[in-house]
C-alpha cells in the first residue's frame, strides 16, 4: 500500500477560500447566508486540518518505510493549549485564513475566540509533556504520545465572595473539530477476576471488560513536514453492559449502570496536583492508559517486525511520573503471559524499554497503592510485582549483607502503616534511566528519596532539565516580540535554534533597539488590559500550594500597603497580577485564594493606592490565558522554598520572554541565574542546604514575628479579621507551622523587591536587562530538552519527511 499521492492542498488565499467553501457545503452541510459563528469556525479547522493530515500521511510513510527506534510518551495529562492559532502558525495560512473568512463575511477574531482550548491537565507536568511532543515533531523524531481523553478536563475556576468555586470544563460540548477517532484499533481492557496456571503459563481471566477507544489530534513540527500524534483512549462499555431485560422491565438506570460505569473511567481529570488522591477510579485510569497503550504500541511493532528479540532496539517508552508505572508489570504479563517468553528474557526487554521521569521531591508526592485494591483490582499484576521485588531484595541482599533496613526502606511493598505498592520504587527497577527534571531536583532525589537506588545503581541516574516550546511560548504568545526579535537578529531561524537568541545580547547597546522592546512590552500590558500599562507587572501565576508560597507574596502586598497608608511611599507604581487554581479539597490552598481576593478588594477601593498599587486575579488561569499575561509580564515570581519545586517552567517562560525573576535557588531558577547572570536575577532567601537544616531544627517563626515590625503588622491585619476569617486560618498555619518557612524568608524577600524598585525606576537599565533575559535563555527551549532526552536516554534518530 505504497506510493498512493495525494492532492497537495493549496495555502494561497484564493485555494484556502475555495476548500473553506466546499468544507461549508459539503462537511458542515450550510451555506455562507446561514452559517453561524459556530459553523464557521468548524469549518476554518477543518480547512487548516486537512493542510496538516495530508503531511501526516506523507510522514506515517516515511515513518512506515524507516522502521525506526520509536519514542513513546506515556502521560496521564496533556496540556495542549488551543489549537487553532498552532495549527494555522504550522501550516503557514495564518494569513490565507483571515484573507478568506473576511471575504466570505466572517469576522476572524470571532471565529477565533471559538476554539476552546483541551484542559486535559493540571498544571507543569501536563504541559510539559505538550512541550516534549511540539519538540519531537519538530525535530522530526517518530514518536506517538499516548494519554487519556477525559470528557472533563481541569474544572473551570470562578470566584464567588472571592472563594474559589470549581465548574465541570465539558471542553468538547461542542465536538472538537481537531480529532481523528480511530474505532477499528479500540482495545479490551480487563480488571478484577482471578489467575490460574493452565499448562505452566499464568492465565488472568478479568471479572470485567471495558472498551478503550482511541482517537488522535495532530501535532505538526514546526519548519518541518513531520506531523505526529497524540492517541487520547476513551473508555466505552462493551455492547453486553446494556441490560435490555432491565430496561424491558422500567429499570432504566439499572440497565446501564454497567455501562456508565465502565464509561465513567476517562469521565473527569482528577484536578490534584503533588498529592496523590487514593481513589480506585484514579488507579483503574491509570492502568486503562497503560493497557490500551502497550497494546497500541504492540501492535505497531508487528505491522514492521517479526522478533521479540528486536521490541526493546526499537521501542522507547517514557513514564510521565509514576502514573503510567503499571506499564511495567503489563509488558511483563504481554511477554510471558502472553507471547511464551522466558521471565529474564522479558525482564531485559522491559527495562530496555521503559525509561521514568520524576516530577517531585515532595514524600507525600510519592504514590502508593493499598496492596488489597491493587490485588484486587490486577490479581496477575500484583502477583508479577512480588516477582519483581524478589528479584530486587535479593540483589540488595547480595551488594548489602545484613543490612535490614535498606531492604526495608528499598522493597517495592511498604509494610508499615499499613501495605501499600511504592510506585516510584517499581519505576527506577523496571527501567533504565530514571531523570529528575532539573540539575539541584536530580541532585536532591538521588541524595534523599531516591539515595538508596542511587546507592544501588548509580548509573541509572541522569538529569534533564525541562525547557519550554518557544513556538507556543515566545511566538504564538507574543506575535510583536518574535517580529522584534526576528527583525534584531534578521533572521526568524530561532524558532527552531534558540541558541541564536545570544545574538540579541549585543543589541543591548542599541537605544532604538531598546525603546521597540520598551514599546512591545507597554502593548502587550495594554492589550492584557488589566492595570495601567506603565506600572510595573508582577506576575505569579502557578497552581496554588503551601510549598510555591503565594503566601509570601501577599504578605508582600500587604507591606506595600501599609507603606502606602503611612503616607510619603516611594515605592514603584505596581500591577501585582495572581493566577492559578487550587485541588478542590486542598483546603489550606483554596484560603489563600480567598484571602488574596480580599486583600485585592480592599487594595483597589482605597483611593490611598491609586496610581501606586493594583492587585488582580483573573479567575481561570489556564493556556490560552498564560499567552496573555506571559508577554506581558515586568517581574516573575519564583519564590518557593529551596529544595520543594522540582524544577518550574514557568520561570523559563516568563525570562525569555523578558520578565526578570525574583526568586530563591530552586529548581531550574538555579539554572536561569546561572545564564542570565547574577546581576539580571533578583535572589532571596534561604538555599535549599539552609531549609533543610532550619526545618530539622527547632523552627519557630514566631520568632520573626516578634523581630520585624512591619511582618507583624501585616500578619496582625490578617489575624484580626480585617480581610474576613479566613485570614485567621491562613496567619494561626504560618504562625504555628510555617511548614514553608515564610516567615524565615519574609524580610529577604521584601527587602530584595526594593532593588525591582530601583532598577525599575532606572528604564533604561531595566530594559537591558530584561532583553539579556531573553538573549541568556536559548537553553531553556524544550527542543534542548529533546536533544538531551535522545543523547542520553532514548537514543533515537530523525526520520526526514519530505516537505
Ligand atoms: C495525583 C493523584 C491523583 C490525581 C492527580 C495527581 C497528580 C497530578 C499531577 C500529581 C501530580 C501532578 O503533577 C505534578 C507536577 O505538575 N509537577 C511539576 O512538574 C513540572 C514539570 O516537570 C515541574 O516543572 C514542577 O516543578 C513540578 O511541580
Amino acid at each position: 500500500r505504497n506510493g498512493v499521492e495525494l492532492r497537495s492542498l493549496g495555502t494561497s488565499p484564493a485555494a484556502f477560500k475555495e476548500d473553506l467553501l466546499s468544507n461549508l457545503y459539503y462537511r458542515r452541510g450550510t451555506t455562507v447566508e446561514s452559517a453561524s459563528a459556530q459553523d464557521a469556525y468548524e469549518t476554518l479547522a477543518l480547512t487548516v486540518r486537512d493542510r496538516l493530515a495530508e503531511r501526516r500521511a506523507r510522514t506515517a510513510a516515511a515513518h512506515y518505510a524507516a522502521n525506526p527506534r520509536w519514542v513513546y510518551y506515556l502521560s496521564a495529562e496533556y496540556l495542549l493549549g488551543p489549537q487553532l492559532e498552532q495549527n494555522l502558525l504550522y501550516s503557514g495560512t495564518a494569513e490565507a485564513a483571515r484573507t478568506a473568512l473576511e471575504a466570505c463575511g466572517f469576522a476572524p477574531d470571532e471565529i477565533a475566540a471559538l476554539d476552546v482550548e483541551p484542559g486535559l491537565g493540571n498544571g507543569g507536568l501536563g504541559r510539559l509533556a505538550a512541550c516534549l511532543l511540539d519538540s519531537l515533531a519538530t525535530m522530526d523524531i517518530p514518536a506517538v504520545g499516548y494519554g487519556i481523553r477525559y470528557d472533563l478536563g481541569i474544572f473551570k475556576q470562578e470566584f464567588h465572595d472571592g472563594r474559589q468555586v470549581e465548574r465541570p470544563d465539558d471542553w468538547a460540548f461542542q465536538g472538537d473539530p481537531w480529532e481523528f477517532p480511530a474505532p477499528d484499533d479500540r482495545q479490551v481492557v480487563g480488571f478484577y477476576g482471578s489467575t490460574s496456571v493452565v499448562g505452566g503459563r499464568t492465565v488472568w481471566t478479568p471479572g470485567e471488560t471495558v472498551l478503550g477507544e482511541p482517537s488522535h489530534l495532530l501535532v505538526p513540527g514546526y519548519g518541518t513536514a513531520t506531523v505526529n500524534i497524540v492517541r487520547l483512549w476513551r473508555a466505552q462499555a462493551s455492547e453486553a453492559s446494556f441490560d435490555l431485560t432491565r430496561f424491558a422491565a422500567g429499570q432504566y438506570a439499572e440497565a446501564v449502570q454497567d455501562a456508565v460505569r465502565a464509561e465513567n473511567i476517562s469521565k473527569v481529570l482528577y484536578p490534584d496536583d503533588s498529592t496523590p488522591a487514593g481513589r480506585e477510579l484514579r488507579l483503574k485510569q491509570q492502568y486503562f492508559l497503560v493497557s490500551c497503550s502497550l497494546r497500541d504500541i504492540v501492535r505497531r511493532f508487528r505491522l514492521r517486525n517479526g522478533d521479540w528479540a528486536d521490541f526493546a532496539s526499537k521501542t522507547a517508552i517514557q513514564l510521565n511520573d509514576t502514573h503510567p508505572v503499571l506499564a511495567i508489570p503489563e509488558l511483563m504479563r504481554l511477554l510471558v503471559d502472553e507471547e511464551g517468553l522466558d521471565w529474564d528474557h522479558a525482564w531485559s526487554l522491559v527495562r530496555r524499554t521503559f525509561n521514568y521521569t520524576c516530577h517531585t521531591l515532595l514524600p507525600e508526592a510519592l504514590e502508593t497503592w493499598p496492596v488489597d485494591m491493587l490485588g484486587r483490582l490486577l490479581p496477575r499484576h500484583l502477583e508479577i510485582i512480588y516477582l519483581i521485588n524478589a528479584e530486587l531484595l535479593d540483589e540488595v541482599r547480595a551488594r548489602f549483607p545484613d543490612d535490614l533496613d535498606r531492604v526495608r526502606r528499598m522493597s517495592l511493598i511498604q509494610e508499615e502503616p499499613t501495605r501499600q505498592v511504592r510506585m516510584a520504587n517499581l519505576a527506577v527497577t523496571g527501567t533504565t534511566r530514571t531523570n529528575g527534571v532539573a540539575a539541584l531536583h536530580t541532585q536532591l532525589l538521588t541524595s534523599t528519596v531516591l539515595r538508596d537506588f542511587h546507592d544501588l545503581w548509580p548509573d541509572r541516574f541522569v538529569n534533564v532539565t525541562n525547557g519550554v516550546s518557544p513556538r507556543r511560548f515566545v511566538r504564538l504568545a507574543d506575535p510583536l516580540v518574535s517580529a522584534l526579535i526576528s527583525d534584531g537578529l534578521g533572521t526568524d531561524r530561532w524558532l527552531s535554534d534558540l541558541s541564536l537568541l545570544s545574538g540579541l545580547a549585543p543589541l543591548v547597546a542599541d537605544a532604538s533597539f531598546r525603546s521597540r522592546w520598551r514599546d512591545v512590552k507597554r502593548a502587550n500590558k495594554a492589550a492584557l488590559g488589566l492595570g495601567d500599562p506603565a506600572a510595573l507587572l508582577d506576575v505569579m501565576v502557578k497552581r496554588f500550594h503551601e510549598y510555591k508560597r503565594q503566601q509570601l507574596k501577599l504578605l508582600h502586598v500587604i507591606t506595600l500597603y501599609h507603606r502606602i497608608l503611612a503616607g510619603g511611599y516611594d515605592g514603584v507604581p505596581r500591577t501585582v497580577l495572581f493566577g492559578g487554581k487550587a485541588a478542590p479539597a486542598y483546603h489550606a490552598a483554596k484560603n489563600i485564594i480567598h484571602l488574596i481576593n480580599a486583600v485585592a478588594a480592599r487594595v483597589n477601593a482605597d483611593p490611598a493606592t491609586d496610581g501606586l498599587l493594583t492587585v488582580v486575579f483573573p479567575a481561570n488561569y489556564n493556556i490560552t490565558l498564560a499567552e496573555r499575561v506571559i508577554p506581558a509580564a515586568d517581574l516573575s515570581e519564583q519564590i518557593s522554598m529551596a529544595g520543594k519545586e522540582a524544577s518550574g517552567t514557568g520561570n523559563m517562560k516568563l525570562s525569555l520572554n523578558g520578565a526578570l525573576t525574583i526568586g530563591t535557588l530552586d529548581g531550574a531558577n538555579i539554572e536561569i541565574r546561572d545564564r542570565v547572570g547574577a546581576d539580571n536575577f533578583f535572589l532571596f532567601g534561604l538555599n535549599a542546604a539552609e531549609a533543610l537544616t532550619l526545618r530539622s531544627g527547632d523552627y519557630r517563626p514566631r520568632d520573626h514575628y516578634a523581630a520585624d515590625g512591619e511582618l507583624r503588622a501585616a500578619l496582625d491585619v490578617i489575624s484580626a479579621g480585617a480581610f474576613g476569617g479566613v485570614g485567621q486560618e491562613v496567619a494561626a498555619s504560618l504562625l504555628d507551622r510555617d511548614e514553608y518557612l515564610t516567615l524565615a524568608d519574609y524580610r529577604s524577600y521584601v527587602d530584595r523587591q526594593s532593588d525591582v524598585d530601583a532598577a525599575w525606576r532606572d528604564q533604561e537599565r531595566w530594559t537591558t536587562m530584561s532583553i539579556l533575559n531573553t538573549a541568556r535563555t536559548g537553553y531553556f527551549s524544550s527542543d534542548r530538552t529533546v536533544a538531551d532526552y535522545l543523547t542520553h536516554i532514548w537514543h533515537a534518530s530523525p526520520v526526514r519527511v519530505d516537505a
